[in-house]
Protein backbone atom coordinates (compact mmCIF):
# COMPACT_ATOMS: atom_id res chain seq x y z
CA UNK A 1 0.00 0.00 0.00
CA UNK A 2 1.00 3.55 -0.75
CA UNK A 3 0.76 5.64 2.30
CA UNK A 4 2.48 9.17 2.80
CA UNK A 5 2.45 10.62 6.36
CA UNK A 6 5.79 11.26 8.11
CA UNK A 7 5.92 13.28 11.43
CA UNK A 8 6.40 17.05 9.45
CA UNK A 9 2.77 16.48 8.35
CA UNK A 10 1.80 15.31 11.46
CA UNK A 11 2.98 18.42 12.76
CA UNK A 12 1.97 20.72 9.65
CA UNK A 13 -1.49 20.04 10.70
CA UNK A 14 -0.97 21.05 13.95
CA UNK A 15 -0.15 24.21 13.25
CA UNK A 16 -2.73 24.80 10.46
CA UNK A 17 -5.21 24.20 13.48
CA UNK A 18 -3.44 26.72 15.31
CA UNK A 19 -4.12 29.42 12.81
CA UNK A 20 -7.46 28.52 11.74
CA UNK A 21 -9.14 31.15 14.43
CA UNK A 22 -6.83 34.03 13.26
CA UNK A 23 -8.12 33.83 9.14
CA UNK A 24 -10.93 34.77 7.87
CA UNK A 25 -11.39 31.90 4.98
CA UNK A 26 -8.94 28.81 3.49
CA UNK A 27 -8.28 28.12 0.02
CA UNK A 28 -8.09 24.64 -0.49
CA UNK A 29 -6.12 24.16 -3.51
CA UNK A 30 -7.09 20.16 -5.27
CA UNK A 31 -4.73 18.51 -8.59
CA UNK A 32 -7.33 19.43 -11.10
CA UNK A 33 -5.96 15.89 -12.38
CA UNK A 34 -7.09 13.79 -9.44
CA UNK A 35 -9.82 16.15 -7.90
CA UNK A 36 -10.91 13.35 -5.67
CA UNK A 37 -7.64 11.74 -4.61
CA UNK A 38 -5.95 15.07 -3.87
CA UNK A 39 -9.44 16.13 -1.38
CA UNK A 40 -7.50 15.96 2.18
CA UNK A 41 -10.28 14.81 4.30
CA UNK A 42 -8.42 16.10 7.32
CA UNK A 43 -8.89 19.29 5.19
CA UNK A 44 -12.08 20.27 6.07
CA UNK A 45 -11.98 18.71 9.63
CA UNK A 46 -9.35 21.35 10.45
CA UNK A 47 -11.25 24.24 8.93
CA UNK A 48 -14.39 24.00 10.80
CA UNK A 49 -16.41 26.24 9.92
CA UNK A 50 -14.49 28.76 8.29
CA UNK A 51 -15.37 29.23 4.35
CA UNK A 52 -13.54 27.31 1.59
CA UNK A 53 -12.75 28.61 -1.66
CA UNK A 54 -11.60 25.09 -3.48
CA UNK A 55 -9.19 25.98 -6.26
CA UNK A 56 -8.77 23.03 -9.07
CA UNK A 57 -5.10 23.83 -9.95
CA UNK A 58 -2.45 22.92 -12.77
CA UNK A 59 -6.00 22.61 -15.03
CA UNK A 60 -3.45 23.36 -17.80
CA UNK A 61 -2.45 19.46 -17.15
CA UNK A 62 -5.86 18.25 -16.77
CA UNK A 63 -8.75 16.87 -19.14
CA UNK A 64 -11.16 19.77 -19.21
CA UNK A 65 -13.91 17.61 -20.15
CA UNK A 66 -13.13 15.81 -17.59
CA UNK A 67 -12.40 18.98 -15.17
CA UNK A 68 -15.75 20.22 -15.93
CA UNK A 69 -17.49 17.44 -14.54
CA UNK A 70 -15.75 17.20 -11.22
CA UNK A 71 -16.47 21.16 -11.00
CA UNK A 72 -20.14 20.77 -11.27
CA UNK A 73 -20.14 17.66 -8.42
CA UNK A 74 -17.73 20.64 -6.53
CA UNK A 75 -20.74 23.19 -7.26
CA UNK A 76 -23.86 20.11 -6.57
CA UNK A 77 -22.23 20.12 -3.21
CA UNK A 78 -22.26 23.68 -2.72
CA UNK A 79 -18.49 24.44 -2.55
CA UNK A 80 -17.54 27.09 -4.43
CA UNK A 81 -14.80 26.43 -7.08
CA UNK A 82 -12.42 28.39 -9.65
CA UNK A 83 -9.83 26.59 -12.09
CA UNK A 84 -6.76 27.97 -11.85
CA UNK A 85 -3.04 27.52 -13.62
CA UNK A 86 -0.68 29.51 -11.41
CA UNK A 87 1.77 29.42 -14.30
CA UNK A 88 0.45 31.13 -16.64
CA UNK A 89 -2.13 32.90 -14.24
CA UNK A 90 -5.35 32.22 -15.25
CA UNK A 91 -8.50 32.83 -13.24
CA UNK A 92 -6.30 34.07 -10.32
CA UNK A 93 -7.04 37.70 -10.83
CA UNK A 94 -10.73 36.09 -10.26
CA UNK A 95 -9.67 34.83 -6.94
CA UNK A 96 -10.34 38.45 -4.60
CA UNK A 97 -13.58 38.47 -6.20
CA UNK A 98 -14.49 34.87 -5.12
CA UNK A 99 -13.16 35.24 -1.68
CA UNK A 100 -15.03 38.38 -1.15
CA UNK A 101 -18.57 36.99 -2.13
CA UNK A 102 -17.79 33.88 0.41
CA UNK A 103 -17.40 36.54 3.08
CA UNK A 104 -19.51 38.82 2.25
CA UNK A 105 -22.24 37.95 4.91
CA UNK A 106 -19.74 38.09 7.65
CA UNK A 107 -18.18 41.37 6.64
CA UNK A 108 -21.66 42.92 6.45
CA UNK A 109 -22.02 41.74 10.21
CA UNK A 110 -18.85 42.75 11.12
CA UNK A 111 -19.79 46.11 9.94
CA UNK A 112 -23.25 46.34 11.59
CA UNK A 113 -21.06 45.91 14.49
CA UNK A 114 -19.22 48.75 14.20
CA UNK A 115 -16.05 46.93 13.16
CA UNK A 116 -13.83 47.85 11.25
CA UNK A 117 -12.99 46.01 8.17
CA UNK A 118 -9.34 44.64 8.07
CA UNK A 119 -7.09 42.95 5.65
CA UNK A 120 -9.14 39.18 4.26
CA UNK A 121 -6.50 36.47 5.86
CA UNK A 122 -6.80 32.94 3.79
CA UNK A 123 -5.09 30.71 4.42
CA UNK A 124 -3.57 27.82 1.58
CA UNK A 125 -4.05 24.50 1.61
CA UNK A 126 -3.73 21.38 -0.15
CA UNK A 127 -1.86 18.54 -0.56
CA UNK A 128 2.14 18.61 -1.48
CA UNK A 129 3.40 19.74 -4.35
CA UNK A 130 -0.09 21.12 -6.05
CA UNK A 131 0.95 24.62 -6.42
CA UNK A 132 -0.17 26.10 -3.12
CA UNK A 133 3.51 28.28 -3.11
CA UNK A 134 3.03 29.16 -7.17
CA UNK A 135 -0.53 29.91 -6.54
CA UNK A 136 0.82 32.81 -3.86
CA UNK A 137 3.60 34.10 -6.16
CA UNK A 138 1.27 34.45 -8.56
CA UNK A 139 -1.30 36.47 -6.25
CA UNK A 140 1.44 38.88 -5.45
CA UNK A 141 2.80 38.84 -8.42
CA UNK A 142 6.45 38.51 -7.16
CA UNK A 143 8.71 35.81 -6.09
CA UNK A 144 8.08 35.44 -2.28
CA UNK A 145 7.79 31.81 -1.77
CA UNK A 146 9.73 29.10 -2.37
CA UNK A 147 8.27 26.47 -5.16
CA UNK A 148 9.84 23.24 -6.78
CA UNK A 149 9.00 20.70 -8.75
CA UNK A 150 8.90 17.97 -6.11
CA UNK A 151 6.47 17.27 -2.72
CA UNK A 152 7.62 18.31 0.46
CA UNK A 153 9.64 21.88 -0.44
CA UNK A 154 7.87 24.49 2.02
CA UNK A 155 8.76 23.17 5.31
CA UNK A 156 7.31 26.02 7.51
CA UNK A 157 4.28 28.78 7.73
CA UNK A 158 4.75 31.88 5.76
CA UNK A 159 2.65 35.22 6.37
CA UNK A 160 2.63 37.12 2.63
CA UNK A 161 0.58 40.22 2.55
CA UNK A 162 -0.76 41.08 -0.99
CA UNK A 163 -2.24 44.12 -0.45
CA UNK A 164 -3.86 46.22 1.82
CA UNK A 165 -6.54 43.94 2.13
CA UNK A 166 -5.40 40.61 1.47
CA UNK A 167 -2.65 38.68 3.75
CA UNK A 168 -2.23 35.12 2.70
CA UNK A 169 -0.53 32.10 4.96
CA UNK A 170 1.72 29.42 3.04
CA UNK A 171 1.48 25.92 4.63
CA UNK A 172 3.49 23.25 4.08
CA UNK A 173 1.45 20.13 2.30
CA UNK A 174 -0.09 17.97 3.79
CA UNK A 175 -1.39 14.29 3.48
CA UNK A 176 -3.40 11.65 5.62
CA UNK A 177 -2.77 8.81 7.30
CA UNK A 178 -5.01 6.25 5.88
CA UNK A 179 -6.12 6.66 1.64
CA UNK A 180 -9.26 5.05 1.35
CA UNK A 181 -8.15 2.53 -1.76
CA UNK A 182 -5.19 2.03 -3.46
CA UNK A 183 -6.18 4.22 -6.64
CA UNK A 184 -6.07 7.45 -4.28
CA UNK A 185 -2.55 6.10 -3.39
CA UNK A 186 -1.52 5.44 -7.49
CA UNK A 187 -2.96 8.52 -8.44
CA UNK A 188 -1.76 11.02 -5.96
CA UNK A 189 2.05 9.15 -6.71
CA UNK A 190 1.31 9.68 -10.53
CA UNK A 191 0.65 13.38 -9.99
CA UNK A 192 3.93 14.28 -7.89
CA UNK A 193 2.07 13.92 -4.21
CA UNK A 194 4.09 11.61 -3.02
CA UNK A 195 7.57 11.48 -3.01
CA UNK A 196 9.47 9.06 -5.75
CA UNK A 197 12.26 7.21 -2.95
CA UNK A 198 9.00 5.99 -1.04
CA UNK A 199 7.33 4.76 -4.12
CA UNK A 200 7.52 1.41 -5.81
CA UNK A 201 8.06 2.61 -9.35
CA UNK A 202 7.65 -0.08 -11.30
CA UNK A 203 4.13 -0.94 -9.99
CA UNK A 204 3.07 2.64 -10.27
CA UNK A 205 4.10 2.76 -14.03
CA UNK A 206 2.51 -0.20 -14.84
CA UNK A 207 -0.72 0.86 -13.08
CA UNK A 208 -0.13 4.31 -15.23
CA UNK A 209 0.10 2.77 -18.63
CA UNK A 210 -2.29 0.24 -18.09
CA UNK A 211 -5.26 3.58 -17.34
CA UNK A 212 -3.30 4.88 -20.72
CA UNK A 213 -4.75 2.15 -22.65
CA UNK A 214 -8.05 2.17 -21.26
CA UNK A 215 -8.64 5.94 -21.21
CA UNK A 216 -6.15 7.99 -23.57
CA UNK A 217 -5.37 5.36 -26.02
CA UNK A 218 -3.62 7.57 -27.95
CA UNK A 219 -1.23 8.92 -24.93
CA UNK A 220 0.72 6.49 -25.95
CA UNK A 221 1.60 7.25 -29.60
CA UNK A 222 4.25 9.18 -28.07
CA UNK A 223 6.53 6.13 -27.83
CA UNK A 224 7.33 4.67 -30.85
CA UNK A 225 6.14 1.58 -29.52
CA UNK A 226 3.50 -1.21 -30.24
CA UNK A 227 0.79 -0.04 -28.14
CA UNK A 228 -1.06 -3.21 -28.45
CA UNK A 229 1.46 -4.77 -26.28
CA UNK A 230 0.30 -4.97 -22.43
CA UNK A 231 1.97 -2.62 -20.04
CA UNK A 232 5.24 -4.75 -18.76
CA UNK A 233 5.93 -5.85 -22.23
CA UNK A 234 5.70 -1.74 -22.84
CA UNK A 235 7.95 -1.60 -20.24
CA UNK A 236 10.40 -4.23 -21.44
CA UNK A 237 9.64 -2.70 -25.24
CA UNK A 238 10.78 0.76 -24.06
CA UNK A 239 14.17 -0.38 -22.02
CA UNK A 240 15.27 -2.02 -24.79
CA UNK A 241 14.91 0.95 -27.44
CA UNK A 242 16.40 3.38 -24.52
CA UNK A 243 19.07 0.72 -23.54
CA UNK A 244 17.73 0.88 -20.16
CA UNK A 245 19.59 -2.28 -18.45
CA UNK A 246 21.05 -3.42 -15.21
CA UNK A 247 24.20 -4.98 -14.72
CA UNK A 248 22.59 -8.57 -15.80
CA UNK A 249 21.61 -7.16 -19.15
CA UNK A 250 17.90 -7.48 -18.02
CA UNK A 251 15.54 -4.05 -18.33
CA UNK A 252 15.74 -1.79 -15.54
CA UNK A 253 12.45 -1.80 -15.03
CA UNK A 254 12.48 0.94 -12.10
CA UNK A 255 14.53 3.48 -14.66
CA UNK A 256 12.07 2.90 -17.61
CA UNK A 257 9.68 3.42 -14.87
CA UNK A 258 10.53 6.65 -13.39
CA UNK A 259 11.14 7.76 -16.97
CA UNK A 260 7.33 7.34 -17.87
CA UNK A 261 6.37 9.07 -14.58
CA UNK A 262 8.49 11.98 -15.81
CA UNK A 263 6.88 11.85 -19.41
CA UNK A 264 3.45 11.94 -17.62
CA UNK A 265 4.29 14.52 -15.04
CA UNK A 266 6.11 16.84 -17.74
CA UNK A 267 2.40 16.67 -19.92
CA UNK A 268 4.53 14.37 -22.82
CA UNK A 269 1.82 12.18 -22.83
CA UNK A 270 -0.77 15.14 -22.86
CA UNK A 271 -3.34 16.26 -20.50
CA UNK A 272 -4.73 13.43 -18.36
CA UNK A 273 -7.45 13.08 -15.74
CA UNK A 274 -6.84 10.04 -13.39
CA UNK A 275 -9.86 10.73 -10.89
CA UNK A 276 -12.47 9.02 -13.48
CA UNK A 277 -15.95 11.14 -12.88
CA UNK A 278 -18.11 8.24 -13.57
CA UNK A 279 -15.86 5.32 -11.28
N1 LIG B 1 1.60 23.38 -15.18
C1 LIG B 1 1.41 23.92 -13.98
N2 LIG B 1 2.35 23.76 -13.04
C2 LIG B 1 2.13 24.32 -11.83
C3 LIG B 1 0.96 25.04 -11.52
N3 LIG B 1 1.03 25.44 -10.25
C4 LIG B 1 2.21 24.98 -9.77
N4 LIG B 1 2.89 24.31 -10.71
C5 LIG B 1 4.19 23.62 -10.56
O1 LIG B 1 4.03 22.63 -9.57
C6 LIG B 1 5.23 22.47 -8.82
C7 LIG B 1 4.91 22.57 -7.33
O2 LIG B 1 4.57 23.89 -7.00
P1 LIG B 1 4.68 24.46 -5.52
O3 LIG B 1 4.02 25.79 -5.55
O4 LIG B 1 6.05 24.37 -5.00
O5 LIG B 1 3.75 23.42 -4.73
P2 LIG B 1 3.35 23.43 -3.18
O6 LIG B 1 1.92 23.07 -3.11
O7 LIG B 1 3.74 24.71 -2.56
O8 LIG B 1 4.23 22.21 -2.64
P3 LIG B 1 4.77 21.92 -1.13
O9 LIG B 1 5.35 23.18 -0.60
O10 LIG B 1 5.80 20.87 -1.36
O11 LIG B 1 3.60 21.42 -0.37
C8 LIG B 1 6.17 23.56 -9.33
O12 LIG B 1 7.06 22.96 -10.26
C9 LIG B 1 5.26 24.55 -10.02
O13 LIG B 1 5.89 25.25 -11.07
C10 LIG B 1 -0.02 25.19 -12.56
O14 LIG B 1 -1.10 25.79 -12.40
N5 LIG B 1 0.27 24.61 -13.76
MG1 LIG C 1 4.98 25.13 -1.03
Amino acid sequence: MIQWFPGHMAKAKKEIQEKVKICDLAFVLLDARAPKSSYNPLIEEVVGNKPILYLLAKMDKADLSETKKWQATLEGENRTSLLINSVRKTNINRIAKYANELLKEKRAKDAAKGLKPRPIRAMILGIPNVGKSTLINALVNKKVTTTGDRPGITKAQQWIKVNNDFELLDTPGVLWPKFDDQTTGYHLAITGAIKDDILPIEDVALYALQFLKEHYSNALDYYQIDTNLDPINIINELGHQKKMYRANQSVDREQVGRMILQDIRNGRLGKITWDRYDE
